[in-house]
């Protein structure tokens, strides 16, 4: 027997769990399919920086409860580097706004309740693997079984390696997609945060960057080779190359503790131009891999949500279409503006290989980038609008 929604949703994070909340509030009948168990999708750590436009799209759309009682205001980096340390206070610069740190676990976690409570349809443990843009079909598996569903629209919030992309018929779409070539040992250590703002250390050995997530936890991140195991970086070998790269001989010690995650994330970027065919959309990670650099990803699942929802919402309640069919054309000037500020951070922050034989040159031309953004109001203005906003 298939299993048939209005919507059909293929996977819930914070694209396919914002989206299908949107939808719940008009009324709109939603199934979302998800991979892993409930445990596992609430328990998942990555972003934690929301910007002023996630924000308010939690908020007016009734599900920034958590993010209002325990998100904590962010308005200050700093970069550090041979030439010392400068702030960097966004909130007074460019159009004025500020990130809420809100792990995106929690935020998660909020929304799959909050869905459930709005009589959404989830059911976890199911995972896609067909998938038919025309007929807005999926074939799945459960629990040693097989089955279908199928939607009036399809929804593939399925994250950069799920099964919805992979069906977008390869004649009739553009995959834009970019190695950057670096990786990043991305850390969670039980440790309070060593300092008030976001750090980025900039040393020949390697980037290392320090981002608050909570008074108990703090992501940390070193630059690595792309194909570094994890494993060969215990606890004490990360904190003495953090303590490198951070210049903590100048700048104070770091606040150690034992690092409770580590994982190689190879930093890239892959959109697919347009994000729809037939019934089938695609939102967040599944439209627009975004590398880590500038903290984007969350951001634009959420932007892309909420523009499909009021979309979908449109054409389901008042037969009007429009905005469904814009939906590429309103989101992908926004996703590639988020690319170029994320690309243009990776190359800031970034030095050449050591064998790079214009290494010298490379390394004075970032180093004139960061005196131009500590010195140049323009440029930190710049820096600002695109750092938080979308
Ligand atoms: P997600 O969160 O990957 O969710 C996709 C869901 O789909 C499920 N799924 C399937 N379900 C059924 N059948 C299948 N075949 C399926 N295949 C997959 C998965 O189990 C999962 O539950 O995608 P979504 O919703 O598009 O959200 C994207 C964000 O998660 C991502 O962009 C951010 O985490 C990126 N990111 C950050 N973004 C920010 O805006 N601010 C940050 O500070 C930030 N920090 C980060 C990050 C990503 C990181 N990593 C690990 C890549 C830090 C890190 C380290």
């Amino acid at each position: 027997m298939t299993d048939r929604a209005t919507v059909l949703i293929v996977g819930a994070g914070p694209a396919g769990l914002v989206l299908g909340n949107l939808l719940r509030d008009k009324g709109i009948d939603t199934l979302i399919l998800e991979r892993g168990s409930r445990a596992q999708v609430q328990a998942r750590a990555r972003a934690g920086f929301l910007g002023a436009n996630s924000a308010r799209v939690l908020t007016e759309h009734g599900l920034g409860a958590g993010l209002a009682r325990d998100g904590q205001f962010h308005d200050t980096c700093a970069f550090r580097s041979e030439d010392g340390q400068f702030e960097l206070k966004y909130s007074a610069l460019g159009r004025g706004e500020a990130h809420t740190v809100y792990p995106q676990q929690n935020l998660v976690t909020d929304l799959i309740a909050e869905y459930l409570d709005r009589g959404g349809r989830l059911r976890f443990d199911v995972t896609v693997t067909d998938v038919d843009p025309g007929t807005g079909t999926v074939g799945f598996r459960h629990q040693g079984g097989t089955g279908t569903a199928q939607g009036q629209f399809l929804v593939g919030c399925d994250g950069s390696n799920g099964a919805t992309r992979t069906a977008m018929p390869a004649a009739l779409v553009t995959r834009y997609a970019r190695d950057h070539g670096v990786a990043w040992l991305a850390l969670l250590a039980e440790a309070p945060p060593s300092m008030p703002a976001v750090t980025y250390a900039i040393h020949d050995n390697g980037f290392a960057g320090h981002m608050a997530r909570s008074a108990e936890v703090t992501r940390y991140y070193l630059q690595v080779p792309p194909d570094e195991d994890p494993e060969a970086w215990p606890d004490e070998r990360i904190w003495a190359e953090l303590g490198v790269r951070m210049r903590t001989e100048a700048f104070g010690p770091l606040r150690e503790g034992p690092v409770i995650d580590r994982r190689v994330v190879r930093l890239r970027s892959n959109v697919v131009d347009p994000m729809q065919h037939g019934r089938m959309f695609l939102a967040g990670d599944a439209a627009s891999l975004i590398s880590p650099s500038a903290a984007k990803g969350a951001n634009l699942a959420l932007m892309q949500a909420e523009v499909l929802g009021l979309a979908l919402t449109d054409a389901l309640t008042r037969d009007d279409e429009r905005a469904l069919h814009a939906y590429s054309r309103t989101c992908l000037p926004r996703i590639w503006r988020a690319q170029e500020f994320s690309h243009w951070m990776i190359t800031l922050l970034h030095g050449p290989d050591a064998g790079d034989p214009d290494r010298d040159f490379e390394r004075a031309v970032r180093r004139a980038r960061l005196h131009s953004l500590r010195d140049s109001r323009a440029h930190q203005d710049f820096f600002a609008e695109n750092y938080v906003g979308i």
